[in-house]
């Protein structure tokens, strides 16, 4: 019997903590079940400190990545119970005091009832469902000032739709740039009835993510005349405009990314000066041996740049893009995901037989 865990990034010593694989055809699923003609579920915005417990207590992480309060070392916390993003502390904002927001199963056909409480003192926000067809509730897609007003701080809105494709999708915010400062989250539609070959499976959202609040950032795009970062002719035709190109030679104007987060952990390296660098938890999948074939959920969330991913050893066989089902699988070593696109893979994990446990680097 062995079991793995997919590690993001760099070498962590072994912990049994982690993500634990999703099953949509089991009875424990207590929030919605297939036979559920309507699922109901209620999202709080709010605001939150990173590195911090409980908004109380300042959080460490030693080189081992263990969190620690920062004057008790005996004081230990778990991953779950703090947002750590890329273990520097910066004010977020984010759903259900959790970053990113809760995955929402839900299973198709069913009626989505989705309450958003916006519980900020003094933002205002509205909850984009990201390809999601909003056949007959066009209000109910979650563009501020478009299809609906904003809502205010102390107010809420209900979402109410059908899941028509099957699928993964996600949720963010759509007013100013709230999406880099955390309001994100998987929104995933299965079928409403149970396939012949079924998987067990991880949501994995990766986000870009700098340690600016979004209005001084906003602030220094504008005063250095690079916004609108997507304007391609301010990144074409002027030669003063510095620009970072992605990984896939997509460009966006100077931005001030410093890490990449997998489900809201990751860690900064700073290249000038290793005593700013973090040793924050990465994100843990656990897997087991007797369902050595999983299905990855990707998602896109960030705001900036196009993110390659690929697993040590282990090709992708990727089954769906943006929702929609392949033909036939594409096999892959690594992906290129645009900001908000979403790949469904398929990995097989694989070990050498005398392991008892092992450690992938993704
Ligand atoms: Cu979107």
């Amino acid at each position: 019997m062995w079991s793995c865990l997919l590690l993001f990034g760099i070498f962590l010593p072994y912990t049994a903590q982690g993500l634990e694989s999703f099953d949509p055809w089991s009875s424990d699923n207590k929030i919605c079940q297939p036979s559920m003609k309507t699922c109901s579920f209620e999202l709080h915005s709010d605001s939150a400190m990173t590195m911090f417990y409980k908004q109380l207590y300042r959080v460490v992480a030693t080189e081992d990545g263990i969190l620690q309060k920062y004057d008790e070392p005996d004081d230990k916390f778990e991953p779950e119970q703090i947002i750590t993003a890329d273990g520097y502390p910066k004010l977020v904002y984010v759903f259900n005091q959790t970053l990113p927001g809760p995955v929402l199963h839900v299973y198709q056909d069913q009626k989505i009832s989705v309450r958003i409480f916006n519980d900020f003192s003094t933002e205002s926000l509205s909850v984009h469902f990201h390809g999601i067809r909003q056949v007959g509730t066009p209000g109910s897609d979650g563009v501020g000032r478009v299809t609906q007003l904003s809502i205010l701080p102390g107010s809420s809105f209900l979402h109410e739709f059908t899941a028509f494709d099957e699928g993964t999708y996600w949720y963010h915010s759509h007013v100013k740039s709230q999406t880099s400062m955390g309001l994100v989250g998987a929104f995933i539609v299965h079928p409403k009835t149970k396939p012949q070959q079924t998987y067990k499976e991880f949501t994995v959202v990766l986000q870009d993510w700098q340690h600016f609040y979004t209005g001084e950032q906003h602030q220094m795009l504008v005063q250095s005349g690079q916004f609108y970062p997507n304007d391609l002719e301010s990144l074409t035709s002027s030669g003063t405009i510095d620009y970072y190109q992605a990984v896939d030679n997509s460009r966006a104007a100077e931005a001030l990314v410093t890490s990449i987060l997998v489900n809201g952990r990751g860690q900064y390296l700073d290249s000038r000066n290793n005593e700013n660098s973090t040793n924050s938890p990465l994100e843990r999948l656990i897997v087991q041996e007797s369902d050595s074939q999983y299905r990855i959920r990707l998602i896109n969330g960030g705001s900036t740049f196009s993110l390659v991913f690929s697993i040590d050893e282990h090709q992708l066989q990727v089954i769906a893009s943006d929702g929609v089902p392949f033909a036939q699988p594409v096999i892959a070593d690594h992906l290129i995901i645009g900001l908000g696109e979403r790949y469904d893979v398929l990995v097989n994990i694989t070990t050498k037989s005398n392991q008892s446990s092992c450690k992938l680097f993704v």
